[in-house]
């Protein structure tokens, strides 16, 4: 084992900002920081100035709590993740901190509205977006970069010593504007302003590349594809070297065996995978560490969430690209492989027959290539899914390896959770009348907001009193927005844009929204669990996360749809034989969008028994009104903080850290 003994200088937190919650004083700090911002006029006091003075003067009330995480030293979570889809961060930190009341009246005396002000913060990550007829197609991502944003969230509300790194990136995805030609893209220069920043130059690491401008290159070609490699080594190495630097500053020195019992590392998904070596790499370069010390604390350090298995979605990496740029850390992986066949072969030969999809290196030519989730697998210590049907195929199916390390542990459930209505209910106020007209009239709100940024942003103006039916998810086949839009295409409208801050004015101004994906396909999906939170009632197949809704809130208020997952592999092989008749319906969608007359075309023969339900279900009000609450009332268990609370406790072994 090997000992650095360094004792580093006793670090004595200087005073931090008082976290004051009477607002003259809060009114007192913003005008000091109107005065002394730098970007900006002393002399004005726009909604901008407003803006800066109030995050910076939040900001600096933050401090106090990382002065306290280093003064106790507790064991710290790091959230590796390549995406993070964050809101408004003004809002965000406001609410975490509990200061919200405080600042809006502080701002009321300076004669600013705190809503007004927070609108001032340019939404990053901007995801674009088409919202035909309210289905929105994300050409980005959605729920794997707003999950790592919840759970800092989640991390902050429930005090853990946690964070989060990810990368920097200079320009978002692009934002999206819709001509008759067609879509067009323009760059998205997210970073203009950002009071949150705050720059180390006292802390700089060597990384061998420094070229990370974007978020998602293109990876159609090599260069692409090389740039998201070094993106991903980037985020990686830096990363780990300041955990260890930070490792090393605690006080009365460090031996690296308690890497482990100070440090939990979360990979999301396999994008930030080379952690794995780099984590053995370091040490063993820097300090000596032997290879067994070095396997035994990484491997006791990393666990890994898994989004997907589609096995177009799994990432896999050229092993020829992977030599000619991390010669030593593919000599770490080859290594690794070898040490897993032989502990097959000599432990489980039953299992032998699996090795080739098994292993980390796929050897078969043309492509010889690494499979960086087969590495995860093999390395974590904790494996989990998204969702328990998820977690079910995850065991079943993809990695039997995991069943090597004893039970695997992939039970738990990630969530995301944005807007909601911000009060406890009972599932027995769903009948009350009295508590019906409250929470129909803060629905009509909500509808009321959203419709007014459609009309702004298209010109369209949509009663409220109609039935808001919402889609929203990346662009893919088994997610079936075609399917949607063959039920749609008479009422569309063109939505730009989406981001989280849409997203907090979509997804409580809805009140039906689809979530159909073939089942078996969806790891989990998030926007579903947002949806039904807000009291929008769904359609959806049993996949993925839907399940567990329907299960939570009752299966007469969820309105299935589709073939269960172990009656798709029949329904395919009736298809793939021609026996497969589809409703003649679709044919007639089909030859109704090639005529090109949407606007005019009778479309009541295209909809569905489901949809004559709905309608019959959404005319009757109260009955809606009381499924609308229901299923708020039953998503309880798919917030973020229940889920951290329960990473903190099974996965990583971290306990709160209340600054007093
Ligand atoms: O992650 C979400 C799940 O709710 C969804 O079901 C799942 O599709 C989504 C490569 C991904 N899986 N994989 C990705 C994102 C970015 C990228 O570059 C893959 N996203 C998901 C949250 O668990």
């Amino acid at each position: 084992m090997a000992e650095n003994g360094k004792s580093s200088t006793e670090k004595v937190p200087a005073a931090a900002h008082p976290l004051t919650e009477n607002p003259t004083e809060i009114a007192t700090d913003i005008n000091y920081h109107v005065k002394l911002n730098t970007h900006f006029s002393p002399f004005k006091f726009e909604p901008e100035q407003a803006f800066f003075a109030t995050a910076e003067s939040v900001r600096n009330s933050m401090g106090g709590h990382f002065l306290y995480f280093v003064r106790d030293n507790p064991k710290h979570t790091y959230y590796f993740s390549m995406e993070f889809l964050q809101g408004r961060a003004l809002t965000n930190a406001i609410g975490n901190l509990g200061i919200e009341n405080a600042y809006a009246e502080a701002l009321n005396k300076l004669g600013h509205e705190l809503e007004e002000i927070v609108e001032q913060v340019i939404n990053s990550s901007k995801k674009p977006v088409l919202v035909l007829n309210c289905i929105i197609l994300m050409t980005g991502n959605g729920g794997l970069g707003r999950i790592a944003s919840c759970f800092l969230d989640s991390m902050a509300t429930l005090n853990l010593p946690a964070g989060g790194y990810g990368l920097r990136y200079k320009y978002g995805l692009f934002k999206q504007r819709n001509t008759k030609q067609g879509q067009e893209e323009i760059a998205e220069d997210w970073l203009e302003f950002s009071p949150w920043e705050v720059v180390r130059y006292d802390l700089v690491y060597p990384v061998r590349f420094f070229i990370y401008a974007v978020l998602y290159p293109g990876d159609a070609t090599e260069s692409g594809k090389l740039l998201r490699l070094k993106q991903q080594f980037f985020l990686c190495s830096a990363s780990l070297q300041d955990i260890i630097s930070r490792f090393k500053d605690q006080r009365g020195g460090y031996t690296w065996s308690e890497f482990p019992s100070k440090i939990a590392v979360q990979l999301n998904d396999t994008h930030p995978t080379l952690a794995i070596p780099e984590l053995m790499c370091l040490p063993m370069e820097d300090e000596g560490l032997g290879w067994d010390e070095a396997w035994d604390v990484t491997t006791r350090t990393i666990a890994y969430t898994n989004h997907t298995v589609l096995p177009e979605a799994l990432e896999k990496w050229s092993q020829p690209v992977m030599w000619k740029l991390l010669p030593c850390h593919m000599e770490i992986i080859e290594e690794i492989d070898i040490m897993f066949l032989a502990m097959v072969k000599d432990t489980r030969p039953d299992l032998e027959y699996k090795l080739p999809s098994m292993c980390i290196l796929d050897h078969n030519p043309p492509k010889p290539v690494v499979r960086m989730a087969n590495l995860c697998v093999v390395s974590a210590h904790t494996v989990n899914g998204v969702a328990q049907l998820h977690s079910y195929t995850l065991k079943a199916e993809l990695f039997v390896v995991t069943s090597l390390y004893g039970p695997p542990s992939s039970k738990i459930r990630l969530t995301a959770l944005l807007g909601g209505f911000g009060f406890a209910i009972q599932s027995s106020f769903a009948d009350d009348a009295n508590f019906q007209d409250e929470w129909a009239s803060a629905k009509m709100a909500s509808k009321r907001r959203l419709a007014s940024n459609i009309s702004c942003v298209t010109g369209e103006s949509i009663d409220p009193n109609s039935l808001y039916d919402i889609q929203v998810k990346r662009i893919h086949e088994y997610k079936r927005q075609l399917l949607n839009i063959l039920g749609a295409i008479d009422r569309w409208y063109l939505f730009q844009n989406y981001n989280v801050s849409v997203a907090e004015m979509l997804i409580p101004g809805s009140e039906l929204s689809q979530h159909i994906s073939t089942a078996g396909m969806e790891a989990s999906g998030t926007s579903n669990m947002k949806f039904a939170l807000n009291g929008c009632l769904i359609i959806g197949t049993l996949d993925g996360a839907n399940v567990e809704i329907r299960e939570e809130i009752g299966e007469e208020i969820f309105f299935l749809f589709g073939a269960r997952a172990d009656e798709v592999p029949r329904l395919r092989k009736y298809q793939e034989n021609r026996l497969f008749e589809p409703d003649p319906r679709f044919e007639e969608a089909k030859q109704y969008i090639r005529s090109g007359a949407f606007g005019s075309y009778d479309y009541k023969p295209l909809l569905d028994s489901l949809e004559d339900v709905i309608y019959r279900y959404f005319r009757d009000r109260k009955r809606w009104l009381k499924m609308s609450i229901l299923s708020t009332v039953g998503c309880g268990k798919f917030i973020s903080d229940q889920t951290i609370a329960q990473y903190a406790k099974e996965i990583w072994n971290i306990q709160e850290c209340r600054v007093p």
